[in-house]
């Protein structure tokens, strides 16, 4: 339904699965994200991502270091970090990551991912880095505005889709969003359009 709806980057999380169903649900997404013209990538797993020829992982914290990840995946994949502060951020930009995620934003129930960081740390984030940043926690149609107007290059989103009766209308309707703020849409190594 997201693929129909526009969404073209995905991240495959399962935090509680074993590592075979996450390979196999991996395997499949991979193949129907890509058909699609979309960006596919796993969370956490560097090793599952390479077996599934994602375009690339993403990593927190307390994951494999990036330098190990890029071991496993190589130089053209994409490898993202997950970063909570600028001190974390300049150093996933120093380690080569190809995208920082930043958050959370705003108030979430999906994770316990720490103090609300705001459009304000968000903006002086943004300042101190070039990379791709993608904003996530909390990020709703009516907080979206106020995220990219923050200075974020795209948008992760878990609740605001999933939990809607009506996942592809959220989805279109946040992309819709986007685009009437006329921001450049993020474009990663790999995707196609
Ligand atoms: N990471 P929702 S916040 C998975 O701050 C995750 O790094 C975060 O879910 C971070 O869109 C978060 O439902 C949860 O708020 C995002």
């Amino acid at each position: 339904m997201a693929l129909a709806a526009g969404v073209r980057l995905f991240q495959y999380r399962n935090k509680s699965g074993s590592r075979k169903e996450i390979f196999s649900i991996s395997l499949e997404l991979a193949g129907m994200v890509k058909r699609a013209g979309g960006v596919f990538i796993v969370n956490d797993h560097a090793d599952i991502a390479k077996a599934v020829d994602a375009d690339g992982v993403h990593l927190g914290q307390d994951d494999l270091p990036l330098a190990y990840g890029r071991t496993i995946l190589g130089g053209d994949k994409l490898i993202g970090i997950s970063t909570h502060s600028v001190e974390q951020a300049k150093e996933a930009e120093a380690a080569g990551a190809d995208y920082i995620g930043f958050g959370p934003i705003f108030p979430t129930t999906s994770k316990d991912a720490g103090p609300c960081q705001g459009p304000e740390r968000l903006r002086s984030l943004r300042n101190a880095v070039t990379l791709p940043v993608l904003a996530i926690g909390g990020i709703r149609p009516d907080t979206i505005a106020e995220t990219m107007q923050a200075g974020a290059d795209g948008v992760a989103v878990i609740s605001a889709v999933l939990s809607a009766p009506d996942p592809d209308a959220v989805a279109r309707d946040m992309i819709d969003r986007i685009e009437r703020l006329g921001s450049a849409k993020i474009r990663m190594k790999g995707e196609k359009r």
